[in-house]
């Protein structure tokens, strides 16, 4: 059993294992990689043939049994002995990988369901080595072939995993069959709503990797909170025998140091550099940092800070530090669909940091690595969240397992990254027992994850008088009063919570007499607030979907957020507009949420400047 298999056994909370020899006949396990984007890889994305399966042909029988000659075989038609062959890859279309299927054609615009993958790819492994098939996310649940042979299954859309195809690969061409399939489930994470896209498909990079039979599979280095002067952690040799040598560099430091691994495969790291330049906001200074063990080497770029609380202060680097926000889905500017480019993400970056932002709500799900390490170099706090979104099956012990994973998935994947700072275990869910045990599980499983980190959960907020989970909107002759008091606060660091006030309950002037009782004496992060305007579309400060009625909730919201005395932060909803299939105005809406501070087409709304100005004087917000 290889020490990844062993560590499971001590705990659920670590990554799957990754079998030594992958046995033919039995699926793996997929398992992450980290730090996969400074590999030396083949990358195979572009062009993918591809076949629509609404009835899953491909994979079963008219009996519904699992076929021995699917479309994973690949075959060519005119190989055909025993019976017709009855698809034929090389003559279906192409669909551009990374990318969802939905925005490439127009008949895949509302598809939800099976879509089978295909390419061929020349490859030749190295000697020892170990081979892995690598893919960024797939929406919502994979299975993959190579050469025939069925490798692994994943399920979630948004989290990355890698699964070993060493025993199945041949030198020369190899053939790679992925079934995606972006059917809502109700037992997935997220279920059946969400207000956002189901974009469908090999929506990140897809590549294939060798590396030797030991290899650094993970690694976990930070700032040491007591002295932030020390830089601590580990990194763990998959496959590796006791007494491994790790030797880790960090060159501009002019520090290096040796660590020998224990009998799991993990090197204990410490090492104190002169001269640190501590990653912040303002200075996002990243180092390169090389891990060599045997004949692996790996190097990352990375910053070092420390991220705590004290009281209602959020501390950045042992300082008081005001979150200036915005929320932001992954949805690609100018194009629509997954955004996965680094242009993509550079311009969502460049926009919140022209509005003043230090920090995004990456919501509601893990988004593309590019957005994270961009956030590393350009310099913004992330907000990271996995989609437990809604009204999730809280009491199916097989969902708490499916939101485990992504978590895990995620965490393993951004912990190098200096900009994460709050790992989100959740979206305005209901506040029911069942869901408060779920999502404080995962809450500890995000600290025993993580300890470098704060926990955090957007949660909805109360009216007073009301004790109704999603009655939380405040009635007309109602005192405005918002109460926080779900008590899924218990298991957070920091506090988050979302608000409408403006848009779907009272008036916009309603917010600036709304009075807050908060039942934590922790810090306090407005997760969303807003309201939809059409860009271009005017009225008075009065008239719904217009730009100026948008700006009156800007307006009045600000000058109740300033009146909140442990308000740490912010991210209004929303950065930019994005696709939804539940919002279905004729002429405003046109599905798409318009609660965008700008539109898909790049045009900032008049609310964009309201808060602007609101972040570039610093009149909002306090630190301390
Ligand atoms: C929310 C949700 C977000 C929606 C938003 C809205 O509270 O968290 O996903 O898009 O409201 O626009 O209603």
């Amino acid at each position: 059993m290889s020490n990844l298999c062993t560590r499971i056994l001590l705990t659920l909370l670590v990554v799957p294992c990754i079998p030594a020899a992958l046995a033919q006949t039995t699926l793996s396990e997929p398992t992450v990689l980290v730090d996969i984007d400074h590999r030396d890889a083949l990358s195979l994305n572009g062009d993918w043939h591809y076949i629509v399966d609404p009835y899953f042909g491909g994979l079963y029988s008219f009996h519904r049994e699992i076929k021995k000659d699917g479309y994973f075989m690949d075959a060519d038609p005119a190989s055909a002995k025993a019976g017709p062959i009855e698809y034929n890859f090389a003559k279906s279309p192409i669909l551009k990988v990374p990318g969802d299927f939905n925005t490439q054609h127009d008949s895949l615009f509302y598809y939800e369901g099976p879509l089978w993958y295909e390419r061929k790819f020349d490859f030749t492994p190295k000697a020892a080595s170990r081979v892995f098939f690598h893919i960024g996310a797939a929406n919502y649940r994979a299975k993959l072939w190579v050469n025939g042979q069925h490798i692994c299954d994943h399920e979630g859309g948004f989290t990355p995993f890698d699964c070993e195809v060493t025993q199945v690969v041949k030198p020369g061409q190899n053939s790679v069959v992925i079934n995606v399939d972006n059917t809502r489930i109700a037992d997935g994470v997220p279920t059946l709503n969400t207000d956002w896209w189901n974009y469908g498909g090999l929506t990140r990079d897809v590549s294939i990797l060798s590396v030797p039979e030991a290899f650094v599979d993970d690694y976990e280095l930070h700032l040491d909170r007591a002295t932030r002067t020390k830089i601590e952690g580990y990194v763990h040799v998959e496959h590796a025998t006791s007494g491994t040598k790790v030797h880790l560099t960090i060159p501009e430091l002019k520090v290096a140091v040796d660590a020998t691994t224990d009998a799991a495969g993990r090197a204990a790291i410490a090492l104190t550099p002169q001269n640190l330049e501590l990653w912040s906001p303002e200075t996002p200074k990243l180092y390169k940092v090389t891990i060599a063990s045997g004949s692996d080497t790996l190097t990352d770029d990375m910053g070092f800070r420390t991220i705590e609380t004290r009281g209602t202060q959020i501390l950045l680097n042992g300082k008081p530090v005001f979150l200036r926000g915005m929320s932001v889905h992954a949805e690609a500017p100018y194009r629509t669909g997954r955004a996965n480019t680094e242009q993509d993400v550079t311009t969502l970056i460049t926009w919140a940091q022209e509005l003043g932002c230090n920090f995004l709500r990456l919501a509601h799900y893990p988004h593309d690595q590019r957005m994270t390490r961009a956030a590393d170099r350009m310099g913004v706090l992330i907000w990271s969240e996995i989609p437990t979104y809604w009204a999730l099956h809280f009491d199916d012990p097989a969902v708490l397992a499916k939101a485990q994973q992504q978590l895990r998935e995620n965490i393993r994947r951004d912990r190098d990254k200096a900009s994460v700072i709050l790992w989100s275990v959740a979206n305005e869910t209901p506040n029911t027992p069942a869901r408060t045990t779920f999502l404080s599980t995962l809450a500890a499983n995000a600290h025993e994850l993580d300890p470098t980190r704060l926990v955090t959960a957007a949660l909805l907020v109360r009216a007073e008088g009301h004790t109704e989970s999603g009655d939380s909107h405040v009635k007309p002759g109602e005192p405005n009063v918002k109460i926080v008091d779900d008590p899924l606060g218990k298991a957070l660091d920091v506090i988050g919570a979302n608000e409408y006030i403006g848009w779907y309950e009272k008036t916009p002037e309603d917010a600036a007499n709304t009075v807050w009782k908060i039942a934590y004496d922790k810090p306090l992060i407005m997760s969303e607030f807003g309201g939809d305007a059409r860009f271009g579309l005017h009225g008075s400060e009065h008239e719904r979907w217009t730009e100026e009625y948008q700006s009156n909730i800007y307006r009045n919201q600000i000058v109740m957020l300033n009146k909140i005395p442990q308000l740490r932060g912010m991210s209004p909803w929303i950065l930019m507009d994005f696709r939804s299939p539940v919002r279905v105005l004729p002429g405003v809406q046109d599905n798409f949420n318009r609660k965008g501070l700008i539109s898909p087409e790049g045009q900032k709304k008049q609310a964009f400047f309201i808060l602007q100005k609101a972040y570039k004087d610093k009149t909002l917000g306090k630190a301390e």
